[in-house]
């Protein structure tokens, strides 16, 4: 896998800005300041970038609508760097008319970019929790297109229903499994590093915030993931010196 951007000490503004899980919702409305104090930090940045579950539920760019999604939709486009946008199990359905009111990208996921020299690649972070093999078989059916473009047909306060409908169910699901069958398993992030030869993951979706070294054919390696914004909203900084994590709450 070839790097899609690359970072290199000697040019830009030597920052590269990462938030995950901000789970945005009316309900939650702090999220959105903590996203402008983000955003606000842009101009010191070469690039943010949002890996998935940007929002509580996305049921279609109709969503845009909404009038907090579309103060959300503002907040990102008033960003003084390039935004690159991940879908995650929340948001998937996030689309062409959602990228061009906020000027910012969808990604593939996984995506590999060289930060400072650093192989690393980008991903939600659900593919890699393959022993939650109900969620990956549900998974595998609303990633299809043809599925999507039937979703999208239907009255949007119906999509909203359905949402709704399976967000309980999977907490409902979620509760009856051990929590180790709902993180990354070690086999795939292995797999993923071998095959993509980075030697480091970002991602989030677990909400288990945390720095994993691991080991791949001798190659030292490490895990990075993100923390969710349900509690306070956080961003991982990442310059060629290091990497550290800037809180967004107003008292910060
Ligand atoms: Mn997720």
């Amino acid at each position: 896998m070839r790097p899609l951007h690359r970072y290199e000490a000697a040019h830009g503004r030597g920052a590269v800005l990462f938030a995950s899980d901000l789970h945005l919702s009316p309900q939650h409305p702090q999220g959105l300041d903590e996203l402008r104090r983000l955003v606000a930090r842009t101009g010191a940045a070469d690039a943010l970038y949002l890996l998935g579950d940007i929002f509580e539920y996305w049921v279609g760019d109709d969503d845009l609508l909404e009038p907090f999604h579309e103060a959300v939709a503002e907040a990102l486009h008033d960003a003084a760097c390039p935004v690159w946008l991940m879908h995650g199990n929340r948001d998937f359905l996030l689309g062409h008319a959602f990228e061009a009111a906020t000027h910012a990208t969808l990604l593939p996921d996984p995506t590999l970019i060289d930060l400072y020299g650093t192989p690393t690649v980008l991903l939600h972070g659900d593919a890699l929790c393959t022993d939650d093999v109900g969620y990956q078989r549900f998974r595998a059916v609303v990633r299809r297109g043809w599925v999507q473009r039937l979703f999208l047909r239907l009255p949007h306060g119906w999509r909203r229903r359905f949402a709704g409908y399976t967000r309980q169910r999977s907490r409902a699901l979620q509760s009856q499994q051990p929590m180790t069958r709902l993180d990354v398993t070690p086999h795939a992030a292995e797999a993923l590093l071998r095959e993509t030869g980075a030697t480091r993951l970002l991602h989030g979706h677990t909400h288990r915030p945390a720095r994993h070294s691991l080991t791949v054919d001798g190659r030292d390696c490490e895990r990075w993931v993100l923390a969710d914004w349900y509690g306070v909203g956080t961003a991982l900084r990442v310059t060629p010196e290091g990497a550290e994590t800037l809180r967004l709450s107003a008292e910060d």
